[in-house]
């Protein structure tokens, strides 16, 4: 039996069996039969959870692009690796296939070469979802430079914060970027951050929406001639195992954003086998992931898991709203996507809409379906399973983080059962475990407590870039030997992990501890409600109260507000009890959210307590505009 590929649920427990058993045996059989390397390892595993130091593969040399490219090029040389589905639907979506994928990455990475970029450089990568993003992170990784992506949403100064921190000497970036019916000025946030970046020796230029920038001589350079010249044979440099591949940034609860260090060979391994299980990836497969390479899911599931697997991944620059809020279908119908992966917040927009946007297309190709990022609420699966999945393709509600590099806790269709509102279980190799607050594992099943990982797996996280301390202190000092979360979660009578959302996130209501999301559950299943964010604010009796703030749906926006509050505490008390109802509920428009979808309870929690003097650094959001709104308007 191959460990590679699960199939169904009595292989699933074997595997797991035997991964927890012998992980060493378990992750050395995967990587020897279904990776190349150029030199097998001297040992599998070594670590010390204590300083934390571990690493995977050790004496291993491989470079990923040869796993991700070149082995690829004999059987599927003309297969399309990636398809990039423009934001204008009028523009002609390019296939780009393994052949042509090998010729650009080389091109790209002698221009890095001639740049003077050399193995353990960072390079700082600012573009949007073009194809030259994909091919500079894999550039990079050719040639053993250390890729920082930062997504092209953020400001000036969150993207100087970011470059300055990890030392990068060069910029990838582009004269602009379309998002919907907007064009950005890329190029002129650059400028502005470069303000106060005296590192950055250059910056190269992709040409993408033809407006006119400013080109700063003896530092900006357009990309297109460069790569016109260069040659397209590049060796790959040999990488050891444990040599940083990327870092990624990650904001923290407290100060500045963390540059999470992943490394080569076990990001590899791991990326690759959860892409294969995961979404039971086939050789015809179309996959689409919806995230931006600016962000993990984007690096993990768009890049690296799928082109290890040789599969046809695509790269969507747009928005799901545009030119209308059918866009993500009609592309589903358009290249015949077989799995799709996206956010609950994408979801649950989308679900507002009117379902013609949706039955308009045709999505039967449809296998698999996939979220991430936060916890699914009950409504929104109901809605993906029925209304996009015909309850005929599995929903994977994947729970992983930055730190993990992979999918830790998640179905795999056909093998494990799907349940609503949870992950279910942990993947091979991995080991959860729910603490309470002494530290002390829960043993057994119907408890909940704060999810830690008690053993390495191959893609987590080996440090914090220049910090290693606050990477011991954030994750390895809150329960001894184990790796924290930052999350809650549950296991219920039959062991399948709930994630309950992070634990900073729980709300002490006179002395009980309630979890935000199934408060915020059972607020959005009242039909005129379309999402809700709770926060805790402090009152004499109980300690802390509950505040609520609530987008209605078009439907609910012309009901008596009295009326609606009461419902909505009826639904509340019906479903978790009357300790849950809302002090106090506020109607509005949006909500604060990063951008990649989440909510920013600190801002909410600031509001409700009136402690408005500081809000912290909001313009990092992706609607910025909507705090002062609900300042206005705060009970
Ligand atoms: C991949 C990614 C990590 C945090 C994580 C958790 C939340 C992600 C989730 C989920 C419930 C899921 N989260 N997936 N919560 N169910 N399926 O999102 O990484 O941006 O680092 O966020 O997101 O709270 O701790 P990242």
């Amino acid at each position: 039996m191959s460990n590679y590929h699960i199939k169904n649920l009595e292989e699933y427990f074997q595997v797991y069996r035997k991964s927890v058993q012998n992980p060493e045996n378990f992750w050395g059989e995967i990587a020897e039969e279904n990776f190349l390397w150029r030199k097998t390892w001297d040992k599998v595993l070594e670590y010390d959870l204590s300083k934390p130091e571990v690493s995977w593969f050790k004496g291993a040399k491989l470079n990923i692009t040869e796993n991700c490219i070149d082995r690829h090029l004999f059987s599927r040389g003309e297969k399309t690796a990636i398809i990039f589905e423009p934001n204008d639907p009028s523009e002609k979506a390019q296939h780009i296939t393994y052949n042509e994928l090998h010729e650009r990455v080389c091109k790209f990475a002698n221009v890095l070469k001639n740049q003077g970029v050399k193995k353990g450089d960072r390079v700082c990568i600012y573009l949007p979802m073009i194809p030259e993003l994909a091919v500079s992170v894999l550039a990079c990784a050719r040639i053993g430079a250390i890729h920082s992506v930062v997504f092209a949403g953020f400001s000036a100064s969150a993207l100087a914060t970011r470059i300055n921190d990890c030392d990068c000497k060069i910029v990838i970036s582009s004269d602009g970027s379309f998002r919907g019916s907007k064009s950005i000025d890329l190029k002129g946030i650059v400028d502005e951050a470069l303000k106060s970046c005296d590192g950055v020796s250059s910056v190269l230029v992709a040409k993408r929406t033809n407006t006119e920038v400013q080109m700063k001589e003896g530092c900006d350079v357009w990309l297109q001639p460069l790569l016109d010249e260069a040659s397209s044979n590049c060796p790959a440099e040999m990488m050891d195992a444990e040599d940083p591949l990327f870092i990624l940034y990650t904001s923290g609860s407290t100060g500045k954003p963390k540059g999470m260090v992943h490394t080569t060979a076990g990001y590899m391994v791991y990326s690759a086998y959860t892409f294969k299980n995961v979404f039971q990836y086939r050789e015809a497969d179309v996959y689409w992931c919806t995230a931006d390479i600016g962000w993990i899911t984007g690096h993990s599931y768009i890049v690296y898991g799928p082109l290890a697997n040789g599969a046809t991944t695509v790269m969507f620059e747009g928005v799901p709203s545009y030119p209308n809020h059918g866009r993500f279908w009609e592309i589903v119908e358009k290249h015949k996507i077989t799995q799709f992966y996206t956010a609950p917040t994408a979801i649950r927009a989308l679900a507002k809409e009117k379902i013609d946007f949706v039955e308009k297309h045709d999505l039967s190709s449809l296998k698999v379906l996939g979220t991430v990022g936060e916890p699914i609420n009950e409504e929104a699966w109901h809605w993906y399973n029925d209304a996009i999945g015909h309850q005929k393709c599995p929903i994977v509600d994947t729970w992983w983080q930055t730190e993990t590099g992979g999918i830790m806790i998640s179905p795999i269709p056909y093998a494990t059962p799907a349940i609503p509102t949870f992950a279910t279980l942990p993947l091979p190799g991995i080991q959860p475990a729910l603490m309470d607050e002494n530290g002390k594992e829960l043993e057994g099943n119907q408890v909940s407590g704060r999810l830690c990982i008690k053993f390495p797996w191959p893609a987590m996280a080996r440090t914090i870039w220049g910090n290693h301390e606050r990477y011991r202190e954030t994750y390895f000092s809150t329960f001894e030997n184990s790796y924290f979360t930052g999350d809650g979660a549950l296991r219920n009578s039959t062991g399948f992990y709930r994630i309950t959302g992070r634990v900073d996130d729980v709300i002490i209501v006179s002395g009980h501890n309630l979890g935000t999301a199934p408060i915020e559950d059972a607020i959005n299943e009242h039909p005129a409600v379309a999402e809700s964010a709770i926060v805790g604010f402090p009152h004499e009796v109980k300690g802390n109260a509950l505040y609520g703030y609530v987008i209605l749906k078009e439907s609910g926006e012309s009901r008596n507000q009295d009326n609606l509050r009461k419902e909505i505490n009826q639904m509340i008390s019906d479903r978790i009890g009357p300790i849950a109802k809302l002090d106090k509920i506020q109607f509005t428009s949006g909500l604060p959210k990063t951008r990649s979808g989440k909510i920013m309870r600190r801002i909410l929690r600031k509001i409700a307590s009136k402690d408005i003097k500081d809000l912290g650094d909001t313009s990092t959001l992706l609607n910025p505009e909507v705090v002062q709104e609900i300042i206005d308007n705060a009970l």
